[in-house]
């Protein structure tokens, strides 16, 4: 039994109190034992490089910034950062715009910059993951303007298309109605080619062709290279888009169907994406990729490296992202159950288990799961299950079997900033109009990180960020919640430090249960007494029946 009682938890235990059932009633997921690797129990934080901390003072977070504060990593007790796109790019969608795979962002810094992180890193024992964007670069990449010119070998490296003419009109027309996700069209027309390119993201963002092998093996050498650069994995960026559905013996791509969803046209939800996501060929590109990682190891020795895939799909798509029975694939595909699940329905007891089961009753045996409460493009984990509940959000996704992901501010319990019309940058609300931004808008989620309650909340010297901080930084930051008697971070670390003193909470809590609307329980197998100080005069009681 785990009981968590007493007034450091009050703000939790509105949905999640840890007591002893007893009896068969709660559900067991009894996991084998086994040395654990380590991306089986680690707690990943997701580092959003421009809104980290700013060491030169240009308003823009850096890659120095970061190493300065590898030490709060280090005390958060987490294992691995993830950082968002560094690489050199025009910055239309924030870095998710790769104009070169091989070279850091000069606003970021420098490949040495870069080397100074790892080796840090490295001293403190904190594993690096990058972000790969796999789908599209760039159209300021030299591989998009070379296939442009239709150079040599570079011809099919994007998806290109003569369109159609409109035997009406007699004009030429896109080759179908496929949207893309930042509203409109996903193709563009190309003056100098004069062809149609496809994209699935911003116009700046070409999608890449995955049926010409030189792209498959293109991007093989981007992960190579990261590895050889002391990587400890990627994070795949956007897997539902990479593959689209073979085009007919005419080359005629089909067009999608109506879906019922929205009247907005423009909206990526207003037709089906049956031939443009989720295709069998995308799961068995994931599987070569971890083959790269797994001869990485098997050539230079030292600790795995990961695979984790962002894919918001079904769960038959999902789940086999993990891999078959004679194939290997990602060692995590993101479990975002806990975003989408409560998205469509409030947070309650039931909800949760919802969420829960829906992840472990489709997971394949043997695979670990994980679980993760935010990223840069959703609002803030705190707006969206209400401040109140951001504690118990953070115990069940450090208590449940598995790992853990956490967007930078959820352990302070950071909350959306109010951003204006006028100082939105995000491109999928700059594609819309000032009365619909805020329905795309994911610029109040990537504001400054708080450090301090001073000016800029510590994260720059500048005059102006590149986005402006959230109100509420004054309460809401590291030194405020440091020194103070209880705060979120409190509890996050003390969550952090119990998983890693406690073996039986490494594998997880493996009955859970909603046992009334509000009230969320989870038990784990044999657990001894223990009594683990959080803050002076507070205790987390823990005890066995
Ligand atoms: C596993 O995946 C590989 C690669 O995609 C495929 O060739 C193989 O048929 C699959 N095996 C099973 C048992 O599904
Ligand atoms: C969470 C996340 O990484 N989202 C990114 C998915 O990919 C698109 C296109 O690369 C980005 O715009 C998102 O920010
Ligand atoms: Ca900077
Ligand atoms: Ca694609």
């Amino acid at each position: 039994m785990i009981l968590i009682t007493k007034n450091a938890f009050a703000a939790a235990l509105s949905l999640l109190v840890l007591v002893d059932l007893g009896g068969e009633a709660c559900k067991d997921k009894t996991t084998t034992e086994r040395t654990k690797d380590w991306w089986e129990t680690a707690q990943f934080y997701q580092i959003y490089p421009r809104s980290f901390m700013d060491s030169d003072g240009d308003g823009i977070g850096d890659l120095n910034g970061i190493a300065s504060k590898l030490e709060y990593l280090k005390d958060l007790g987490v294992t691995a950062a993830w950082l968002s796109p560094i690489f050199k790019s025009p910055m239309v969608d924030f870095g998710y715009d790769i104009s070169d795979f091989f070279d850091i962002q000069p606003e970021y810094g420098t490949m040495e910059d870069f080397r100074a992180l790892i080796k840090k890193a490295k001293e403190l024992d904190l594993k690096i993951i990058l972000d790969f964007v796999p789908n599209h670069s760039s159209d300021e990449n030299e591989w998009f303007k070379k296939s442009v010119k239709r150079e040599k070998g570079y011809e099919d490296y994007y998806v290109w298309h003569d369109g159609k003419i409109n035997t009406d009109t007699g004009k030429r027309e896109p080759p179908t109605n496929w949207l893309q996700y930042f509203r409109g069209s996903a193709w563009q027309w190309n003056e100098e080619r004069q062809q149609y390119y496809l994209h699935q993201f911003a116009v700046q963002q070409p999608d890449l062709n995955y049926r010409n092998p030189d792209v498959v093996e293109q991007m093989k050498r981007v992960l190579r290279y990261w590895l050889n650069e002391g990587v400890a994995g990627f994070r795949c960026d956007a897997l539902p888009p990479l593959f689209e559905v073979l085009p007919d013996a005419e080359g005629q791509f089909p067009d999608e169907q109506l879906s019922g969803a929205t009247q907005d046209a423009e909206d990526r939800d207003y037709l089906t994406t049956a031939y443009i996501e989720n295709q069998p060929e995308t799961i068995d590109m994931v599987y070569q990729w971890r083959q790269v990682l797994d001869d990485h190891q098997r050539i230079h020795g030292g600790s795995s490296s990961v695979l984790l895939i962002e894919t918001y799909s079904p769960a038959w798509f999902t789940m086999q992202f993990y891999g078959n029975r004679s194939v290997e694939g990602a060692h995590l595909p993101f479990n975002f159950n806990l975003i989408t699940v409560m998205e469509q329905s409030p947070l309650s007891g039931a909800n949760v288990q919802k969420a829960i089961d829906l992840w472990l009753n489709n997971m394949p045996a043997g695979r670990t799961a994980n679980w993760v409460l935010g990223n840069h493009d959703k609002r803030r984990a705190a707006s969206r299950y209400g401040e109140q509940h951001i504690d118990a959000m953070n115990m069940l996704i450090m208590m449940l079997p598995g790992a853990s992901v956490t967007y930078q501010g959820e352990e302070l319990g950071m909350t959306d900033a109010q951003i204006s019309w006028v100082d939105t940058v995000d491109p999928w609300a700059c594609n819309s109009n000032p009365d619909i931004y805020e329905k795309y808008t994911r610029d109040p989620a990537r504001t400054p990180f708080h450090w301090t309650s001073g000016s800029n909340a510590g994260f720059s010297t500048a005059a102006q960020t590149w986005l402006p901080l959230a109100a509420d930084y004054v309460t809401i930051n590291v030194a405020t919640e440091s020194a103070a008697q209880r705060s979120h971070l409190h509890i996050y670390k003390a969550l952090i430090e119990l998983r890693k003193s406690l073996k039986t909470l490494q594998n997880g809590a493996t009955k859970y249960q909603a046992l009334i609307e509000d009230v969320f329980v989870l038990k784990s197998a044999s657990l001894a007494t223990h009594e683990l100080n959080l803050l002076p005069g507070e205790a987390l009681v823990m005890t066995t029946k």
